[in-house]
């Protein structure tokens, strides 16, 4: 058996929410050089065009959506879309996600919800939009865009934590109820990556000295540097593929080494 052609996506039709930059965007290019026929939606027209023209520019015709995955109307409206204009979706990414940082007594009711809704809630609505259809294919793929912080807390992030350990347990729920589907749902656990939701935590102080939350991340990674987004390509193509048929309810982290090691010493 050709071993490498169980990493191929040819023929797979792949929807990756929040996907016009950042990790999504270098998930579903990953995705559309292993033959997948790439599908992503963002919250307005404007974003959905830039991601068209970031595809484009890397020569892959992907399908763009305007679609804001915490509304569930629009959500199965989407996806009724999706089905009629390009196929039934072997692939769904759920990597749409937002963050607060806020300390916890000081984040209003509100706020908390808006992040569980988006990083948790809409994941749910997703998944439970296209596992019909996965079903009555005979298989399907849902990976899930974990954290840390699904397993660690930090200051400020509680809503964030909150909702990506919760997703860690939806990834296993989902598992457990669909598996005798053919259904494999995992998640990807991704350490601290380079992109716009962490730029603030990586800005170059007045000084010029690195912001003392990069020099944290640096001395907390075994590799020493913060993550791109494609460091997580492979390890994504790895779970939309063939070759991980028999990976169910696994949260891969993908972060340098972060979870294993106590820090280097001051
Ligand atoms: P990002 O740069 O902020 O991109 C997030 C994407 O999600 C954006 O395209 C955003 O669109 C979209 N989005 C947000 N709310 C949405 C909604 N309601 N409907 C549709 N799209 C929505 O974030 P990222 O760093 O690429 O992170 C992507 C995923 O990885 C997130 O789930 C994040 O929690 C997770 N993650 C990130 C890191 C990291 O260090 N960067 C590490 C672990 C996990 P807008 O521009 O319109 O907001
Ligand atoms: C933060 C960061 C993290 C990363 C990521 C780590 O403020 O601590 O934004 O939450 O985004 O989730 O895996």
């Amino acid at each position: 058996m050709d071993y490498l052609n169980q990493f191929s996506l040819e023929g797979k039709v792949a929807l990756v929410t929040g996907a016009s930059y950042g990790i999504g965007f270098a998930i579903a290019s990953a995705y559309a050089k292993a033959g997948a026929t790439i599908v992503f939606n963002d919250i307005n027209q404007d974003l959905v065009n830039k991601g068209l023209a970031n595809y484009e520019e890397l020569g892959i015709k992907a399908h763009g959506y305007v679609c804001d995955v915490t509304n569930e109307e629009q959500v199965t409206a989407l996806i009724a879309q999706i089905e009629k204009e390009v196929g039934v979706i072997d692939i769904l990414v759920n990597n749409a996600g937002i963050i607060k940082r806020i300390p916890m007594c000081e984040m209003t009711a509100a706020e908390f919800r808006q992040v569980i809704d988006v990083d948790l809630n809409a994941p749910f609505i997703m998944s439970k939009a296209v596992i019909p259809s996965m079903i009555k294919k005979g298989h399907g793929k849902i990976i899930n865009i974990c954290s840390m912080m699904s397993e660690l807390g930090r200051e400020t992030v509680s809503a964030y934590a909150a909702a990506k350990g919760g997703l860690k347990m939806l990834t296993k729920n989902i598992c457990s109820e669909y598996g005798k589907y053919n259904i494999q749902c995992n998640g990807i656990g991704p350490g601290y990556i380079a992109t716009p939701q962490t730029a603030p935590l990586r800005e170059t102080q007045p000084d010029g000295s690195r912001h003392p939350f990069d020099q944290f991340i640096i001395a907390k990674t075994p590799q020493e540097r913060w993550g791109n987004p494609e460091d997580l390509s492979g390890p994504a193509v790895f779970l939309a593929s063939d070759a991980s048929n028999f990976v169910n309810g696994h949260i891969l982290y993908v972060d340098g080494g972060i979870l294993a090691y106590i820090g280097k010493q001051p």
